[in-house]
């Protein structure tokens, strides 16, 4: 079972996105196993994006994922990482297509609303930099059955 971490990301918060946002994503069928409101510090946004350190929009990130509440998602389920990511759209919204988040919500890269892991390995690892074990809950959902054949 996969587990993938969403971050609805200042901007979404501030534009008041988070309903239409999670919206689609619970419409599509995901289980959400844990969901917050934080606001990110320095250090917990250095270790998110450990992997972009060094290049040229990494200030320009930290800066704005740490700017203002965000909103945290666990979701847990078969193949989450990749269902996601193809709801979220490509990261620059210019190419993301229409119907995806990015595509119907965002203009630029720098103000792309949403984060979502990209592997199995990096979802269990960023859920776990953002949640504690007793934030998550594997609960039975009872349309699974009409979701999941
Ligand atoms: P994604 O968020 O689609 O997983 P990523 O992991 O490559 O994309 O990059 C993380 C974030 O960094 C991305 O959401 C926005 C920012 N970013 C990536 N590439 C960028 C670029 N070329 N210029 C400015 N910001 C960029
Ligand atoms: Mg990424």
């Amino acid at each position: 079972m996969e587990q993938s971490l969403i971050i609805l990301k200042p901007d979404a918060v501030q534009r008041g996105l988070i309903g239409a946002i999670l919206s689609r994503l619970e419409m599509r069928g995901l289980k959400f196993c844990g969901l917050k409101m934080i606001q990110i510090d320095e250090s917990l946004a250095r270790r998110h994006y450990a992997a972009h350190e060094g290049k040229p929009f990494f200030p320009g990130l930290l800066q704005y994922i740490t700017a203002s509440p965000v909103v945290v998602v666990a979701v847990q389920g078969k193949d989450v990482i990749q269902t996601i990511r193809h709801t979220v759209g490509a990261t620059k919204p210019i190419d993301a297509a229409p119907g995806t988040i990015r595509g119907d919500f965002g203009l630029e890269v720098g103000r792309n609303l949403i984060h979502a892991s990209d592997s199995p390995e990096s979802g269990q690892h960023e859920v776990s930099l953002f949640f504690q074990p007793h934030e998550l809950l594997l609960w039975e959902r009872s349309a699974d059955p009409w979701i999941y054949e």
